[in-house]
């Protein structure tokens, strides 16, 4: 083998796997950009206990919005059916309900503001494993979705301003 042959190979080589890495980075920018699984919680099992939880959104003002609930414990392999109430009188202050995997609720929020008000503040994002719409004075939601695998999830209000007051902690023991 000549050296320009051998060289040849090189250089086709080095494009090859310039093309590979590009092409394989791009496959997994929307689905994988974080090392945290996608779960789809809205398979839920019909022979599955169902646990009814209730959590009201609330305040009057910026200052006393909250989640009248600051955790929730709930058991794997249960069914959860959560109804989110919004009591805040200000149509100007709608609230919505996002559970995310732990230690993401602030950059859930964040891309919630690009994401903005056509999609409810909630972004596509693998890191959102169930939500509701914003709702707004007097609305409620019921979700129902499949309790996810042990562990402790965040859930957050994902409405510009809010992720940092309303938020909460889920654990699934
Ligand atoms: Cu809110």
């Amino acid at each position: 083998m000549t050296i320009a042959t051998q060289k040849t190979i090189l250089i086709c080589a080095c494009f090859y796997l310039i093309a590979c890495t590009g092409e394989s980075q791009k496959d997994t920018i929307d689905t994988s950009a974080t090392n945290r699984p996608a779960y789809d919680l809205t398979k839920t099992d019909p022979s599955a206990k169902v646990v009814e939880l209730t959590i009201v959104a609330q305040g009057e003002d910026m200052s006393k919005m909250s989640f009248d609930m600051k955790s929730m414990k709930v058991s794997a392999g249960t069914t959860v059916k959560l109804t989110i109430k919004s009591t805040s009188p200000d149509a100007s202050m709608p609230h919505n309900w996002v559970l995310v995997h732990k230690g993401t609720m602030e950059q859930v929020a964040m891309a919630g503001l690009q994401a903005g008000r056509e999609l409810d503040f909630v972004p596509k994002s693998p890191d959102v494993l169930v939500h509701t719409k914003l709702l707004g004075p007097g609305e409620e939601q019921t979700l129902t979705f499949s309790a996810p695998p042990p562990g402790k999830y965040e859930y957050v209000c994902t409405y510009p301003g809010h992720w940092s007051i309303m938020n909460g902690v889920l654990t699934v023991e």
